[in-house]
């Protein structure tokens, strides 16, 4: 994992690299509905971490989720093989030209990841760029989403103050135009 940015609190740091090699208390999936793996991260997440994933997303769909997880909701599983403890899965808004709630939509993936860690007690967790890749939502837009939405996030809710937030790019030029979205500099 390259850190590229680390905020002066240390609470929030920009990465290049595969968040399935992250020893977070939680990694974030950028899931789809069906919770039953797919491709970008979400297949990268399920193959680095065997089939006690899909096993356990399988369970939840045949109780608690019948029609599946909603785009801005976020479920929590066991990690399998991962480094990390948990895997919290969320699904992205699919972009379909920015006039059918998809800004409120992504902002919620954040907040109700945070929010489940938050009862989880986690002490890490670490984002991809949700809905950055095959949901086609803008990288840009979406940086300023993920990093105001989690600051918000962090500056409104006193059982976060200890969190540490990854946020973690698979490639460089994505990190970088996350951080130029968010006025950050290169270190
Ligand atoms: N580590 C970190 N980031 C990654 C990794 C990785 N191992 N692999 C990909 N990315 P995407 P979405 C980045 O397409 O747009 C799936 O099929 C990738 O470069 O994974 O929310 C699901 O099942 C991009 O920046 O997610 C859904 O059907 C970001 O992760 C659909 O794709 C998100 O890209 C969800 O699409």
């Amino acid at each position: 994992m390259k850190e590229l940015y680390r905020s002066d609190n240390g609470r929030c740091i920009i990465a290049v690299g595969d968040i399935t090699n992250i020893a977070c208390d939680a990694i974030v999936n950028a899931a789809n509905s069906s919770l039953l793996g797919g491709g970008g991260v979400d297949g990268a997440i399920h193959s680095a971490g065997g089939p006690a994933i899909l096993a356990e997303c399988r369970a939840l769909r045949n109780s608690s989720l019948p029609n599946g997880l909603p785009p801005g909701k976020a479920v929590a599983t066991t990690a399998g093989r991962l480094p990390a403890r948990r895997v919290i899965h969320t699904v992205g808004p699919i972009w379909q030209g920015g006039a059918y709630g998809e800004d409120e939509t992504l902002a919620s993936c954040y907040r109700e990841c945070l929010a489940l860690a938050m009862i989880e007690q986690l002490k890490s967790i670490a984002f991809p760029a949700i809905s950055t890749g095959i949901y086609g939502f803008p990288k840009e837009r979406a940086a300023k989403i993920a990093w105001n939405t989690v600051q918000d996030y962090l500056a409104s809710t006193p059982e976060a103050a200890s969190i540490i937030v990854w946020f973690v790019f698979f490639s460089e030029i994505d990190a970088h135009i996350f951080l130029e979205a968010n006025g950050k500099i290169k270190l």
